[in-house]
């Protein structure tokens, strides 16, 4: 094969690049800018240690923030990101709205970002790359189908009292989940919400509503619904200082399926947990690297998820992840 000159010249410069310290720029790890919702549950505490191992796996350089549950703290985090030029931003948003502004900045920089665990609502999808995280109305619904095919607790006139712990006011999962649930138990006019109010998704929060919701209505209530494990928790510690047996006198419902929910069912005090996963980070990671890498990435992902009744809690809690 004739070499031409042109050959032996690119082969030169290639070996000369390769030996430089430049090759070293080829190999520069991905810096990802990731903002956290904050601290609140085990659900979360459990997406954070997903997130951090799995960018250590995979050798991304994490520039991690925790916002304690505050929108402002995370539009600072995205801002300060954007500053430091990092390849990459995700974030789990703590609310819906009030994202348009810092995510055009983050565009306006050539920034990609992605979302993780919660959607947003802007006025322009092409703000964000994707959306990876669970499918919250369906969980909703999932929560509602086990009550329509449950239901035992009822009033002396028939009809089932429900109350509700919500999540966070203004976040997805709890706008999606009491929408889901919502849709299910309309069907049965004899299942009615007589309380709702939120929990902020915290063990304290939830207790402290349930204390209120018990003080109010008392042994009328037959059901609870608790947008995540956490405020169930919170909300069995109420139930037991009033002199009643959780997922007894109330059945218990609600969302997440950490070991804590597990511990609740084995202890007869937790009617079912509809699975909810934080192990994002391995997928998080394998996105960040395609959406730099310039490849096409759906703008939705959604987790697979399961649910949990306590039937099935001590044979399944030695598998459970988080
Ligand atoms: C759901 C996640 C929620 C969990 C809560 O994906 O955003 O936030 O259900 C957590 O436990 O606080």
């Amino acid at each position: 094969m004739k070499l031409t000159r042109r050959s032996i010249l690119a082969a030169a410069v290639f070996a000369s690049f390769a030996a430089s310290p430049f090759a070293a720029f080829a190999a520069k790890p991905l810096v990802m800018g990731f903002s956290q919702v904050g601290a609140e549950s085990e659900w979360r505490t459990a997406n954070t240690v997903s997130v951090k191992d799995a960018a250590k796996k995979a050798g991304v350089n994490l520039k991690f923030a925790d916002a304690q549950q505050k929108q402002e703290n995370q539009v600072k985090a995205i801002r300060s990101f954007i500053a430091q030029k990092v390849d990459v931003i995700a974030f789990s948003p703590v609310v819906e709205s009030g994202w348009d502004t810092v995510l055009r900045e983050a565009q306006a920089a050539k920034i990609p970002v992605i979302l993780t665990d919660r959607a947003v609502n802007v006025t322009d999808p092409s703000l964000y790359v994707t959306f990876i995280g669970s499918d919250f109305v369906e969980e909703g619904r999932r929560a509602g189908k086990w009550l329509l095919e449950h239901v035992k607790k009822t009033s002396p006139d028939g009809t089932v009292n429900i109350v509700e712990l919500q999540g966070t006011v203004g976040s997805a999962p709890a706008i999606d989940r009491k929408k889901g649930f919502e849709e299910v138990i309309a069907s049965n006019a004899k299942l009615k919400v007589i309380r709702s109010q939120t929990g902020d998704f915290t063990r304290a929060k939830g207790k402290e509503v349930m204390e209120a919701f018990l003080k109010a209505e008392g042994k009328k209530i037959n059901v609870l619904y608790a947008h995540n494990d956490d405020m169930a928790i919170g909300a069995i510690q109420a139930i037991e200082e009033a002199g009643m047996k959780p997922g007894k006198d109330i059945t218990i419902i609600s969302i997440d399926g950490v070991k804590g929910a597990f511990e609740a069912m084995i202890a007869g005090k937790l009617n079912v947990t509809v699975e909810c996963s934080p192990l994002l980070g391995p997928q998080l990671m394998q996105i960040a690297a395609d959406v730099v890498a310039g490849k096409p990435v759906p703008k939705r992902i959604t987790t697979q998820e399961g649910v949990f009744p306590a039937e099935v809690a001590a044979k399944e809690f030695p598998n459970r992840k988080y």
